[in-house]
């Protein structure tokens, strides 16, 4: 049979992965210069962004820091604030779906 370069599509489009934001709480323990360490380690963030976001958690109660899939997400708040734990600090990070 000729071959037409058509090829009809078998498989249904994979639906978009859904994303989760990662949100730093705040707490009136945790040294300020640890959550910047904490940031940017673990987020991979420069001082000043780090330094920023830390603020805003200080400052409003909350910040969002990034948004991941699912799984990315959970492991980055678990890392970061096991970290502080290790330190003897309440230091938290939540995540959240996105609208
Ligand atoms: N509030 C803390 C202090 O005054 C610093 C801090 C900022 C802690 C942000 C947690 O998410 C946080 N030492």
């Amino acid at each position: 049979m000729a071959e037409t370069g058509f090829k009809p599509r078998t498989k249904t489009k994979t639906a978009r992965q859904k994303l989760y934001k990662v949100i730093l709480l705040n707490d009136d323990f945790t040294p300020r210069e640890f959550v910047v360490l904490v940031l940017k380690s673990v987020f991979r963030m420069n001082e000043s962004a780090a330094y920023s976001v830390m603020l805003t958690a200080h400052r409003k109660g909350a910040c969002v820091i990034a948004v991941y899939t699912r799984d990315v997400a959970e492991t980055k708040a678990k890392e970061a604030t096991e970290l502080g734990k290790a330190q003897g600090y309440p230091l938290f990070f939540t995540t959240e779906p996105e609208e």
